[in-house]
């Protein structure tokens, strides 16, 4: 197996890749329908992106920090909508996959999500492959969208359908659940962009460290470039870590940092800050600071 994180809300579809098909349609001139031959045919590009749980729509509130860094192998969206041809009329672009079932309280559900077409053309990328290997079942297997910068959820698995459409479609993952009002904003928007985040690696929680240099490390990301890494040892002050910058693609960005602790009980905390300004908050956000506690013998 690989040490990628599954999520699934519906369960994994029993799907044949021999029948499966993807279908571009709604309000486009040329609707179009290929199966994984056609798919395969096309030039593939790769991306090595950040890919994050949101976490349970229900708690919103809640850090989970399930993240990993991703190399897909797959397509740009943009080349079969380009065939496809949208309408004037065409705003949005709606994503389904084949995994149907019960989720909360509604049955017969298929798993749904939205973008706004722009977006859609610019950013969303069909994967087939992922991390070298032809795609897994449960990470989607044969297609799935992956949505650079935003958050998992918007990665739809088991793409089958894509659907221009007017307006934004009303449906339990797309405007009941996975939306939230963030600070200053008054009115609930769906989850899309990833938060300026971060996480520390090691040392993992409640390691016991041998007396010496503790060397800090971990990653850090967000929708633009993290240009600033903090670490607090045992709620001193915030000082800089040692920051990668962010190269040519999306993904998360290391840090480190050494220092020589006294045994005992510590804490190290991390706080990222991104090119736009945004910086982790205090504990109670999804996204808040992140602590490890650890001893020195
Ligand atoms: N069809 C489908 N796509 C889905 C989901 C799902 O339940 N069904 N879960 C989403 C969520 S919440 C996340 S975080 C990512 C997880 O992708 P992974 O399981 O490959 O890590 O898939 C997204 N795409
Ligand atoms: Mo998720």
């Amino acid at each position: 197996m690989d040490n990628v994180f599954v999520r699934t809300h519906l369960g994994l579809p029993d799907l044949d890749v021999a029948e499966w098909t993807l279908t571009v349609e709604g309000l486009v001139e040329r609707p179009l329908r290929l199966d994984l031959a056609a798919l395969l045919a096309l030039p593939a590009e790769q991306l090595t992106a950040v890919h994050e749980c949101f976490g349970s729509p229900f708690r919103p509130d809640v850090p989970t920090r399930a993240v990993t860094n991703v190399q897909w192998t797959g397509l740009r969206l943009a080349t079969l909508l380009d065939r496809a041809r949208p309408l004037p009329t065409a705003r949005h672009v709606v994503l389904e996959g084949a995994d149907t079932g019960s989720f909360g309280d509604e049955d017969d559900l298929s798993y749904v999500k939205d973008l706004p077409l722009e977006t859609a053309h610019r950013q969303v990328f069909l994967a087939h492959g992922m991390n070298g290997e032809p795609l897994r079942a449960p990470h989607g297997r044969p297609l799935r969208a992956v949505v650079p910068r935003m958050f998992g959820t918007n990665s739809v698995k088991w793409l089958t359908r894509i659907v221009l459409t007017d307006e934004r479609p009303r449906h339990m993952f797309t405007t009941t659940y996975y939306t939230r009002t963030l600070p200053g904003d008054d009115t609930p928007r769906p989850v899309r962009e990833v938060d300026v985040n971060s996480k520390i690696l090691s040392p993992v929680p409640d390691a016991e460290l041998a007396p010496g240099t503790v060397t800090f490390r971990g990653r850090t990301w967000s929708t633009t470039e993290v240009v600033g890494l903090d670490l607090s040892v045992d709620g001193g002050p915030w000082e800089p870590a040692v920051l990668d910058t962010l190269g040519s693609e999306p993904t998360w960005q290391g840090f480190s940092l050494r220092r020589t602790l006294a045994r005992g009980a510590h804490t190290v905390c991390s706080r990222a800050r991104d090119a736009r300004g945004r910086v982790q908050p205090p504990p109670g956000a999804r996204n808040s600071v992140h602590e490890v506690a650890f001893t020195v013998r």
